[in-house]
């Protein structure tokens, strides 16, 4: 079927959408404008020392750059940095925030700033400390840091805590969690936990191993990519070039997405400047728009629609499987109409999606976000990972089940042990006990939501954040506020302010401790991407003038020494990051090629997650299945958010999540021009809707979840699916409290009940 006709009951496709200005297609000229403006400015000539610098791009985990030049993928192909590489460089080579910032402006200032404009501030490079009783920031020396450090961490274990954000090194990764469980915490709370959390733990019982299992090699190798909740166009925009390559030798692009994202119709590259940056490459063959949250049911319905055809590899599924028969029985029990009610996608476009999967030599599937962060994250993971096992479509060349992961490094943190007791290996767990000589504490640990919630109840006295934001990322940020502020003593480890420094105050002491960026850090550090290969980083230096900064692995080794003398480790001489690397390659499995990384500069891909043949790494060798029930998708209605009946109002399926421009929790343009979004304070909708509710389009409407509620939000017309809406994360936050998936941990962030109302 073709995208860009208009599907079976469903809104057009954005080529023919008339919504002012926006582009007709992702990527193109706008980008290649950006590179310039960005490239030939007074920034310029650093921008590009720092382009060009040997380490992995700070931005998405597709893992651009490293020892073969900053410009280059893993498998040696040039000219793969994209415009997000370039804006989150811009934001690192800023000028220092002037002390005068916090020294002159109280807090209550700094807390009326955006986004943007905290991180428009500039760099951090002074340590800065604000004590109880204070209304601002003020400098603080070394010496003072490192007491209060201290003594807020000689609490007991299960009060001290660490969240961190996957921007650092393997190498800081590593020994926060050594730091942290030597003290006999397991708080290891991650940005994952927010994240790809549910891949992790899903992917792990299914084929014994929570990462991609595709290489970028085998990616080139696939006739069919489904992509599903992904806005790779802005978010992975390198992976782009690959489905442009796949539909340009034949093969096709499912996606699965209720918001028709434009770039995922059609995209301009500007890797390849003659075919398609003019004209735009078509990206999807079939675009299947449906119901946020309901990806089990559409997949269950793949599947039985390749039942019906006759299109199921038995004999793969007795040879490799384990339980199939039972996700079959679901396949077969659960009548169309249950499955198409619930996901809103017609039989036949679903059998349609089960001839392409069904018939296609070797099929990726791939996801982000729109998989994730449901209530029923992890079911949405089985239920993809079960249709690529039904089809013989894992464990060969060419196929497979690959989350798209988030961060730079996150999926390193996550290699490291920065995760919560149930969630870390086996191995590692082993080696570590061996390291200190004796068990490790079997207390499961806070991930991020429990974090919160057991700040909120007062039961966490000192946590370290080494990166991120904490107070922005999480949903309801009443609560995440309030939380923090029950905690004693809060460490920021950071490279520029955000939100979080100046709403996520400690009760007593908070800290910001200004570090070295990826390509400043004055040793080589080490970040795995999401295809499972790990870049060496050069070491480099600062712009900044007069600053003081200090590396992350300093910092922590530093704290680790006066904490633990030298148990278990000679904390000091790991300050020498290769002798950490060391220590990673006898503690990581797959990892064993780092000791020697130093010596060789050899990068590579880890062992045991890469499968090529249908053997995985569970105790069986087999994979398997899990049956998926389907999700029960109930709105609330108006009276339950209180809103009289008087009131013209709608209660929609809220999505949150990225705008165009924009990093997690750090804005860097206000609008989205790709989805015709002008600043960060609209709702996407969809014309039928607002139409069903007496609205209009740029109508400035309320709109409210279970935590609170945004005003005069104006109404954006666009491809959302019907029923459902798309609004910016973090602002929208403070609107709704999120349910959790029990096995992951995650928000469900992209299914939140709201109403809309006008006034
Ligand atoms: N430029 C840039 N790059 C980034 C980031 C960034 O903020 N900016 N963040 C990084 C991080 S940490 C992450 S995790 C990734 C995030 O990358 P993505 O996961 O691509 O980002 P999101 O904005 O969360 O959007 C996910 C997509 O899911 C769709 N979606 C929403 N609900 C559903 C659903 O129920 N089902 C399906 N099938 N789809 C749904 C949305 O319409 C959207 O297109 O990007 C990483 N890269
Ligand atoms: N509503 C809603 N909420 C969400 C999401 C959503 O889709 N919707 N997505 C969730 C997801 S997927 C994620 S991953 C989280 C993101 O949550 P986080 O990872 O906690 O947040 P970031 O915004 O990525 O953190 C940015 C900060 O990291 C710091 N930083 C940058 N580089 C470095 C470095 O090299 N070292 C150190 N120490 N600090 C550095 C800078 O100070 C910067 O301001 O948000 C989650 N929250
Ligand atoms: S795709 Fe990701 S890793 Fe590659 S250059 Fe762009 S932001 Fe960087
Ligand atoms: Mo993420």
């Amino acid at each position: 079927m073709d995208a860009q006709k208009p599907l079976n009951n469903q809104p057009p496709s954005p080529i023919e959408d008339t919504t002012d200005n926006a582009p007709n297609m992702g990527g193109g000229l706008p980008v290649i404008q950006y590179w310039a403006e960005h490239t030939l400015s007074p920034e310029g000539p650093k921008l590009w020392q720092t382009l060009l610098h040997k380490s992995a791009c700070l931005s998405c985990a597709w893992g651009t750059g490293g020892q073969k030049g900053g410009f280059t993928n893993e498998v040696g192909e040039t000219l793969q940095r994209c415009m997000k590489s370039v804006e989150a460089i811009s934001a690192e080579i800023q000028p220092a925030v002037p002390l005068s910032v916090f020294e002159q402006r109280p807090l209550s200032a700094l807390q009326q700033l955006t986004s943007l404009e905290a991180d428009r501030l500039g760099r951090l490079s002074v340590p800065l400390i604000h004590r109880a009783g204070s209304d601002r920031y003020e400098r603080i020396g070394w010496d003072e840091i490192y007491q209060i450090a201290e003594s807020a961490f000689r609490q007991p274990p299960e009060r001290v805590a660490s969240y961190s954000s996957g921007r650092s090194s393997n190498e800081a990764a590593f020994l926060l969690q050594l730091l942290i469980r030597t003290l006999g915490s397991n708080n290891l709370a991650d940005c994952s936990d927010l994240c790809h959390s549910p891949s992790t733990v899903g992917l792990k019982q299914m084929f014994g191993s929570g990462t991609s299992m595709v290489s970028l090699e085998n990616l080139k190798k696939a006739d069919c990519v489904v992509l599903i909740g992904s806005n790779a166009p802005a978010n992975h925009p390198r992976l782009m070039n690959e489905l442009i390559q796949l539909r340009e030798r034949g093969g096709k692009v499912i996606v699965v997405n209720p918001v028709v994202e434009v770039g995922l119709v059609k995209f301009a590259s500007p890797a390849f400047p003659i075919k398609s940056l003019l004209t735009g490459s078509e990206i999807a063959s079939l675009y299947l728009q449906l119901a946020p949250g309901s990806d089990v049911a559409l997949f269950v319905g793949i599947q039985k629609a390749l039942l019906e055809k006759g299109l199921v590899r038995e004999d793969y599924l007795q040879a490799h499987t384990e339980n199939w028969q039972n996700v079959l029985e679901q396949a077969k029990n659960t009548n169309w109409d249950t499955i198409i009610s619930t996901c809103g996608v017609s039989q036949t476009e679903i059998e349609a999606a089960a001839q392409i999967i069904g018939t296609s030599k070797g099929v990726v599937f791939a996801w982000a976000m729109g998989i994730t962060q449901h209530d029923n994250g992890v079911d949405n993971v089985y239920s993809i990972a079960n249709t690529a096992l039904l089809t013989g479509n894992a464990g060969k060349e060419g196929a497979g089940t690959m989350p798209i992961r988030g961060h730079s490094n996150v999926q390193g943190f996550g290699s490291m042990g920065v995760v919560v007791t149930d969630r870390l290996k086996q191995e590692i767990q082993e080696a570590l006990e061996k390291l200190l000589g004796r068990s490790l504490s079997r207390v499961p640990g806070y991930d991020t939501r429990a974090l919160i919630e057991a700040a909120d109840a007062g039961q966490i006295d000192t946590l370290i954040c080494v990166g991120g934001n904490l107070y922005a990322a999480n949903p309801d940020s009443t609560q995440a506020k309030r939380a923090l502020g029950k905690i004693n003593t809060i460490i920021y480890l950071a490279t520029k302010p955000n939100l979080g420094h100046f709403h996520g105050l400690a009760q007593q002491t908070t800290i910001i401790i200004p570090v070295f960026n990826r390509f400043e850090n004055p040793h080589k550090t080490t970040t795995e991407s999401g295809n499972n290969f790990v870049r060496l980083n050069d070491e480099g230096k600062t712009h900044l003038t007069n600053a003081d900064l200090i590396s992350e692995v300093e910092f922590l080794t530093k704290l680790a020494q006066r904490l633990l003398g030298d148990y278990p480790v000679n904390w000091r001489k790991l300050q020498d990051t290769q002798y950490i690397r060391q220590l990673i390659a006898k503690t990581i499995p797959g990892y064993e090629k780092i000791g020697t990384i130093d010596q060789t500069q050899a990068e590579f891909t880890i062992d045991g997650r890469i499968f090529t043949q249908p053997k995985f790494a569970t105790p069986s060798g087999k994979a398997k299945m899990f049956v998926t029930p389907l999700p029960q998708l109930q709105l609330p209605s108006a009276a339950d958010f209180g809103i009289p009946e008087s009131i013209p109002s709608l209660v929609l399926t809220l999505m949150t999540g990225r705008s165009y421009s924009q990093h997690n929790t750090v804005v860097y343009k206000p609008g989205d021009r790709y989805r015709g979004m002008p600043h960060r304070n609209c709702i996407l909708m969809h014309a039928d809707d607002v139409e069903r509710a007496g609205f209009h389009e740029h109508q400035q409407v309320t709109v409210q979840g279970d935590a609170g509620k945004l005003e005069n939000v104006e109404i954006i017309l666009g491809s959302v699916r019907p029923g459902s809406a798309l609004m910016f994360y973090p602002e929208v936050n403070v609107i709704f409290k999120a349910r959790i998936d029990k096995r992951s941990g995650t928000p469900a962030f992209k299914r939140v009940p709201v109403v809309v109302y006008a006034g």
